[in-house]
């Protein structure tokens, strides 16, 4: 059969950090050839699926992805060769079921999601596709409004920001291209304000600056709204502020501990109290894990005192995982979801997180890692899926702006047919 899996490589490669990732290789009867490169994350949950590290101390810190990369080549390829490549719900399926434990730590969360997402753009290839019209049928033209990191804390920099991403929206422009060009805009203007403050502009690993403020993570808030009027767009209207503080990389025993900032210990109420407070003085739209992955009682309290307002995303609380979305459905956690095709690690259980979603009103975004490659599956992805946001840095740092750049050329490909909007 012309769309049946002819070969399967794996292949260790750098990420963005200079750690090692895995690149999958599958090729086609027909010729048709599929890459995937997966990325991986710094403030992960808990409850993702395993990244699959060698820990070879005498290799890259132990983080070597040999044994990802044989289980490929060996056991998954002896039980691929031969499929349907068009048949993702099976591939996937015998993916998981090779691997046999919970969270994929047999053959690595890393290694399956190279896989699944090799063999869906080789059969996107192969029916003569792009990747989003392939994943998404002829519905798929919604372009997503960009959440931009602009300045990077946490555990993403040695800034002096306990919050790990302070992003920027620029929900109130026609296309995607133009929100990206007022993205650009304000990124350049935010990079005078601190130069001029003789504050440093290095980046984070998201592309976003790292300075050192003394006035907490607050003052990221007010510089993005100064370098947003200094761009010459209304803050609000133009462009919004959506925040990642990434709350379990901080909580510890109990409390929410600002230290960097030097902002004290906090419960989860008064977490949600300066929250509420920063929502009525700043253009705030979204808050993602503004408490930590096992605090639900706190995330289902902030949704029903801020759900109404603004959009509350689960990421470490529900990573990606269709059986943890129930849950946050059913307790009312939070209105939306982050999603990261490497937390579950296939392209099947990701969709099928998706429309839990959409299923229960709630909104979802696509999201990168802190520890990217030049790979943009996430782009065609986000359009696939028709969500109307992704979340994928800065405007620096190639791995960044390649997602960035295949969004233009599918808005412009799409022409006429595009919609831009959340
Ligand atoms: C997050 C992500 C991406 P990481 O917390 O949302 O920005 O970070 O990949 O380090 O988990
Ligand atoms: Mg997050």
């Amino acid at each position: 059969m012309k769309r049946s899996i002819q070969s399967i490589n794996a292949l260790e490669i750098l990420d963005s950090r200079g750690f090692p990732t895995i690149r999958v290789r599958v090729a086609l009867e027909d010729g048709s050839i599929g890459t995937a490169s997966i990325p991986s994350g710094a403030s992960t949950g808990a409850n993702e699926a395993t990244e699959l590290r060698d820990d070879d101390a005498s290799r890259y810190q132990g983080k070597g992805v040999l044994t990802a990369v044989q289980n490929v080549n060996v056991e998954i390829a002896a039980a691929l060769v031969g499929r349907l490549a068009t048949e993702q719900g099976v591939i996937d399926a015998t993916l998981i079921e090779l691997d046999s434990t919970q969270n994929k730590s047999r053959l690595g969360a890393n290694a399956i999601l190279g896989v699944s997402q090799a063999v869906a753009r080789a059969a996107a290839q192969s029916c003569d596709l792009p990747l989003y019209a392939y994943l998404g049928g002829v519905g798929a033209v919604h372009l997503p409004v960009p959440m931009m990191n602009v300045l990077n804390g946490g555990k993403h920099a040695d800034s002096s920001l306990d919050f790990q991403e302070f992003m920027i929206m620029p929900k109130g422009a026609p296309t995607f291209a133009e929100s990206l060009r007022y993205g650009a805009e304000t990124f350049q203007a935010l990079k005078k304000i601190l130069h001029d403050k003789g504050l440093s502009t290095a980046v984070g690993d998201e592309g976003g600056f790292a300075p050192q403020l003394d006035g907490g993570n607050e003052q990221a808030c007010e510089l993005i709204v100064a370098a947003i009027e200094r761009a010459g767009y209304r803050p609000s209207e133009d462009i919004a502020i959506a925040l990642d503080p990434a709350a379990s990389s901080f909580f510890e025993d109990g409390k929410y501990r600002l230290t960097r900032s030097g902002q004290g210990e906090k419960t989860s109420d008064e977490m949600i109290a300066l929250f509420a407070d920063w929502v009525k003085r700043y253009p705030i739209v979204s808050i993602e894990d503004g408490l930590a992955e096992d605090d639900w009682a706190g995330f289902a309290r902030m949704t029903e005192q801020m759900g109404q307002q603004i959009q509350i995303v689960g990421d470490d609380i529900l990573v990606t995982n269709p059986k943890f979305i129930a849950r946050g459905i059913q307790e009312k956690t939070c209105n939306a979801a982050l999603i990261k095709l490497n937390q579950i690690g296939t392209v099947t259980e990701t969709v099928a997180g998706i429309h839990l979603c959409r299923q229960a009103g709630w909104g979802f975004v696509i999201s990168h890692r802190s520890g990217e490659t030049e790979d943009a599956f996430m782009a065609d992805f986000a359009v696939a899926m028709g969500g109307g946001q992704i979340k994928t840095g800065s405007m620096c740092r190639s791995e960044r702006i390649a997602k960035y750049n295949r969004l233009l050329e599918i808005e412009a490909e799409l022409a006429g047919s595009a919609r831009f909007g959340v």
